[in-house]
């Protein structure tokens, strides 16, 4: 049996949450087009006969301008220590610049470079980032991947194998996400409002669980969506209640194909002035654990 860590590293809106997914086959983790998408350093879990992967989604790299902001990027580079193997995920449509490769070029752990979203470039203008990264990092593993068009990714599932450990696995039975239930259905709701809102507003966004009423074919959902500011609120609200309602209409639907239930998704919006500024909500929140 070969099993262990694998940390998914990369500037934010790379397509790291896209590429687990994409491995795991099917849609566990948020997506959407907004950077910083994803908040916390989960663990996804995939397994087959031979092997165990636990991938750490980390929330990307980017210019914090927050306490938030500071303690994402804290965690994501933590991240990267005392794994087995970093999955380092590069946006080949985007500028390029080295620090990252830098930085991880000193690290010893083994390195799998993804060179993410081949489906929106030529090859001939990516070239030149293509071989900046193989001169700074001569011993990793390159692979070229298309998320969208699903192209390569079982080839990252190899080489991935390749370099994993001998080892017995560290989760057992079936387990594909190292959270519960309530953490799913909050960050369903939180993906929903992500790609709903326009500009900053998504960040400003988190989730609270209140309640969940669970039967035999019904989930019943009650949370609260807390945003900075009463003009959020009122955005998120819409005219006639129109976007909250959306946003329910649609986290329904994906949590009811997720855990196959009927679901009715219960909103409340409430306003927390500039939480994302303040420690005692970030670990509330469970943000910030010191
Ligand atoms: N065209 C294209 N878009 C992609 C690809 N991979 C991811 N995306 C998009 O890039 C955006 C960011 O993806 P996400 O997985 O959330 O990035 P993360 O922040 O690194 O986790 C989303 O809109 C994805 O649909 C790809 O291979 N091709
Ligand atoms: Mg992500």
């Amino acid at each position: 049996m070969k099993s262990g860590i694998v940390c998914v590293y990369g500037k934010a809106n790379a397509g790291k949450s896209s590429l687990i997914n994409r491995i795991l086959g099917f849609k566990l983790l948020p997506i959407s087009d907004k950077p910083q998408t994803t908040r916390d350093t989960v663990k996804a879990i995939y397994n087959d006969d031979e092997s165990q992967i636990v991938f750490v989604d980390t929330p990307g790299l980017f210019k914090p301008h927050k306490r938030f902001g500071e303690i994402l990027l804290r965690n994501a580079e933590n991240a990267k220590y005392g794994v087995d193997i970093i999955l380092y995920v590069i946006d080949l449509s985007q500028k390029f610049d080295a620090t990252t490769a830098t930085k991880l070029s000193k690290l010893e752990e083994k390195i799998i470079v993804v060179f993410n979203k081949i489906d929106l470039v030529k090859y001939a203008d990516v070239q030149s980032i293509i071989s900046t990264v193989k001169e700074l990092l001569p011993n990793s593993v390159f692979i070229e991947t298309s998320c969208i068009k699903s192209i390569n990714i079982d080839k990252v599932v190899e080489a991935i194998k390749k370099y994993l450990p001998q080892k017995e696995k560290l989760f057992s039975g079936d387990i594909v996400l190292d959270r519960p239930k309530e953490y799913i259905i909050s960050e369903m709701i939180r993906e929903k409002c992500m790609r709903l809102m326009k500009k900053e507003l998504p960040h400003c966004v988190y989730i609270q669980l209140d309640h969940l009423n669970e039967e035999d074919n019904i989930l019943e959902v009650f949370a609260t969506v807390i945003v900075e500011k009463e003009g959020e609120k009122g955005i998120l609200i819409g005219k006639n209640g129109n976007m909250i309602k959306e946003i329910s209409r649609l986290s329904e639907t994906t949590i009811l194909s997720y855990f196959g239930k009927k679901t009715i998704c219960n909103l409340k919006v409430k306003v927390v002035d500039n939480w994302r500024s303040k420690d005692k909500f970030l670990r509330k929140f469970g943000f910030l654990n010191d």
